[in-house]
Parts: C-alpha cells; structure tokens; sequence
C-alpha cells in the first residue's frame, strides 16, 4: 500500500520533525490557562478512581460530553495557528494516580481516518511537568512509518513480541513541562511507566482529524476467528456513548476490511528509525514557542 505523507503543521520545521519522529513538542498553554484547566478537572463530579484511567472508558456519557466541551475549550484557539486544517474530534483527560497500578502499555492508538491518504493525531498536554518518577511520556520514534494502518479494540497488535524490550530500552521519554504539548501520528508507538510520585498526573489529551475527512472506527470480534475487522463511520457523538467493549451501536457499517499485518522483530521496527533509540535519548526542548 502507498502510503501519502499529507502536511498536519503550518511551520516547516514542525513537519518536518513529525515526518521524520511521528511527533512534535509545542509550547501550548501558559501558566494560568494550565492551572484553569487543572482545576476544571478537579471540579468534575468523577468516581475516585486507582490506577490508569480516563475519561473517555467511563460509561458516563454526560461527564464525557462535558470533558470534551472543557478540553476543546482549552485547546482549539491555541492549535490553530500550528495546524493547517486538522479539527478537533474529541477530547478526554489521562490520569495516573499514584502507584505500580497506573503502569500503561505499549501501544499504538486506534485508526481514526484512512490513513494511505490522511494523517490523524493526537494532542496530548500533561497539566503537572512530567518527571522520571511522575509517569514520564515514553515514544518509538520513527515507528509510526509502519504501515498497520488498521486498529482498534480486538484487532492485533503486531508489536506483541516487542513490549519488553521498548519498555526496558528503545524508547525515548519526553520531559513536557505543564502545559506544553506533543502531538503525535496516531501511529507512534507509545506506553507510559506507573507514577511513582505521591501526586496524580493528569493530562488533557484531544483527537483532531483531517477536516471534512470522514472518520472511521475500526472493531473487531474478540471471539470471531480470523483478522477481518469491522469498519464503521464515527463523529463525535460516537465516542460520548461508546463503551469499547461491545459492537459499535447506530452508527453507519462501512464494510469488512483485513486487519492482518506481520509480527515485527526488532530489526525491522530500527529499520524505520533515522537514529539510534535508547532509554536516555532526549529530543530538544519545543520546536516553538506559544502561539
Ligand atoms: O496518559 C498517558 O500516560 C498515556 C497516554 C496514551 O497512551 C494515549 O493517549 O494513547
């Protein structure tokens, strides 16, 4: 399959990092738009909750319609000027709290788009700096160019086999201070380490697409056989109500489509990356500073 590499970024620079990572760092939110946001969180009616957790896996489909509404609040304005024409789709806040519990795996997030023509991202601001005992953001980068452009719940992941070694040492961690972002290809392999600190770390997090793209979601049946996958066209709306677990519900049902893709080894993930990766490997600080 060709793959395109349509531009996401307004600035040169930025996309040229992501072409080449899978992510960039921006200087989002200053110090009071951080702690307004913070503060919203905390005034959420949510269950305490241990662990990893967010927003969007409640099966409060108010709290979730009300997140959205803060978080895009928050950060549409601010990403405009980076973006040439992505929107937002819907936003959710990601809380460790403190504890080995609040561990989170290896992983790639969901298809949104039909990613051989689209590109799709996340953004993601934590709300506290990230710190080596806080839950650290951890990336592959260059691993989004593998080209598994089918996932979601139930679907395979082909990194299987590589969790240990991406947990223990080919990754990168990004040191985001409180209200800096990172906006990554929705391909970019990623995991955080439990919050070891004794203070939650919680992080806003909004999914934009391509704008005027339709939006897919991809399911597939944990107790069917085989690796074809269920296709289905989404808004927003969709992820207010949607619970993971069961079939996708009232939304239009686009087709079959193979989610088959090879199990990678290690050499072949190296292969796609344009420089060594190890635990200790640092990007710089943002490309850019606050819009
Ligand atoms: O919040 C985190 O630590 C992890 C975020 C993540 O994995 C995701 O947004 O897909």
């Amino acid at each position: 399959m060709t793959i395109q590499n349509p531009q996401v970024f307004t600035d040169k620079q930025l996309q040229r990092h992501f072409d080449d990572f899978g992510f960039v760092r921006i200087n989002l939110l200053n110090l009071e738009e951080t702690e307004e946001l913070l503060n919203s969180y905390e005034a959420l009616p949510r269950p305490r909750e241990s662990g990893f957790h967010c927003t969007m896996f409640s099966p409060d489909a108010d709290l979730k319609t009300s997140v959205d509404s803060i978080i895009k609040n928050a950060l549409v304005e601010k990403l405009k000027p980076h973006f040439k024409q992505h929107t937002a789709l819907y936003g959710n806040f990601m809380v460790k709290e403190p504890g080995e519990e609040s561990d989170w795996f290896v992983h790639q997030d969901w298809t949104y788009v039909d990613e051989a023509q689209h590109v799709s991202v996340a953004v993601w601001v934590p709300l506290v700096d990230l710190t080596e005992k806080n839950g650290v953001l951890c990336v592959v980068p260059g691993s989004q160019k593998i080209p598994n452009t089918v996932r979601g719940p139930g679907v395979h992941d082909p990194w299987t086999d590589l969790h240990q070694v991406i947990k223990e040492e080919y990754h990168e961690k990004v040191f985001l201070k409180a209200g800096e972002a990172i906006v990554w290809h929705h391909r970019l392999v990623h995991f955080s380490p439990p919050n070891m600190s004794d203070e939650p770390r919680i992080a806003a997090t909004l999914i934009c697409t391509p704008t005027n793209v339709p939006v897919y979601h991809y399911w597939k049946d944990p107790l069917q056989q085989g690796t074809l996958a269920r296709k289905y066209q989404v808004d927003c709306r969709f992820f207010m109500n949607y619970d993971i677990v069961n079939e996708p519900a009232n939304v239009p049902f686009s087709g079959l489509v193979d989610s088959h893709f090879p199990d990678l080894d290690l050499n072949r993930l190296k292969s796609f990356s344009n420089e060594p990766v190890d635990a200790s490997f640092v990007h710089g600080p943002p490309l850019t500073t606050n819009a």
